[in-house]
């Protein structure tokens, strides 16, 4: 179909969330058929494996307000190099979680890498608060915000001082539960937000026209960081945060056949996978479904 080859890099981290399991969602998605599935569509795939990661059980939280920082630094400096190199060499990162601090690395690897970039943020959070807004401590809770050069240090500084996202460039799908100075700090930006209210109104449809012509503004490409729980946990149960009301399987899948549509797709991740908390693999299969959509998996 189009001979380019995707490069399946796998970072089982549970660190940046409080509940343990998503360390296991690559294996879960892969264990779902993701690289014949991919291969059947017409893609090269090329399985990379997994990044070296610390189980907490070896670890201690040094800082509360941003636990397990130095190894969910070490992970993700490892991660951007890896997402610069393959989108050098022409090839399409898809990074499978754990948890939604890897986003740190994906967009610092593409930043790296000298692509100009928009990025669709599917996610039922914000993922943009610091230590001085968090209430959990959760690095997962902040990779937006580090990649627009807000947070420690540690983690802006990877890939280089500069902010690796463009403000315009990026929007949030599917938001529905945000900490409040959190929503303050988004507000204050230029990030778009749709919210479930914005899709029940206008549906997904419009919604995602609107978000790919706001990625697509000057860029050469869009990035897509797909976190499970924007859908519905009656069709993803498998995720560490289960919030009601989130988007249906279809608005899912119709959002990644949308995105497939423009030919703009760079690279993807697909995270937070719970597998303890799934019912018999049915939200890493719901993953991979979403990757095979998003990589131009058509119904007919
Ligand atoms: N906003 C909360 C926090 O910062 C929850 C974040 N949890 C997520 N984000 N799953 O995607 O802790
Ligand atoms: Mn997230
Ligand atoms: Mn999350
Ligand atoms: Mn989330």
């Amino acid at each position: 179909m189009n001979g380019r080859v995707i490069r399946i890099i796998g970072v089982p981290i549970d660190l940046g969330a409080d509940r343990r399991g998503v360390d296991m969602g690559p294996s879960a998605m892969r264990y779902a058929g993701l690289n014949a599935e991919l291969l059947r569509l017409g893609w090269k795939v090329e399985d990379l494996g997994n990044l070296e990661v610390p189980i907490p059980e070896t670890r201690e939280i040094n800082n509360k307000l941003l636990k397990y920082l130095e190894e969910i630094a070490k992970v993700n400096e490892q991660l951007h190099l890896k997402v610069a190199e393959v989108i050098k060499e022409g090839g399409v990162p898809l990074i499978l979680g754990g948890d939604h601090s890897l986003g740190i690395g994906s967009l610092a690897g593409l930043a790296l890498s000298g692509r100009r970039f928009g990025l669709i943020w599917f996610d039922t959070h914000g993922d943009y608060n610091s230590s001085v807004t968090t209430n959990s401590g959760n690095i997962h809770g902040m990779p937006l915000a580090v990649a627009n050069g807000i947070g420690a240090k540690e983690l802006t500084s990877i890939g280089g001082e500069q902010k690796k996202i463009r403000e315009e460039n990026t929007v949030i799908i599917g938001a529905r539960d945000m900490d409040p100075e959190e929503r303050e700090m988004l507000r204050r930006s230029k990030i778009t937000v749709f919210t479930m209210n914005d899709i029940d109104q206008r549906g997904m449809k419009e919604v995602v026209h609107e978000a790919i012509r706001r990625a697509s503004l000057e860029t050469d490409g869009i990035h897509v960081s797909f976190d499970l729980d924007v859908i519905d946990p009656l069709e993803a149960p498998g995720v560490g945060t289960p919030v009601a009301g989130g988007i249906t399987y279809r608005e899912a899948h119709l959002a990644m056949e949308l995105i497939a549509e423009t030919g703009l797709l760079i690279s993807m991740d697909m995270v937070e996978v719970n597998p303890i908390l799934d019912y018999k693999n049915k939200t890493a299969e719901l993953a991979v479904g979403l990757i095979c959509s998003a990589f131009g998996k058509r119904i007919y």
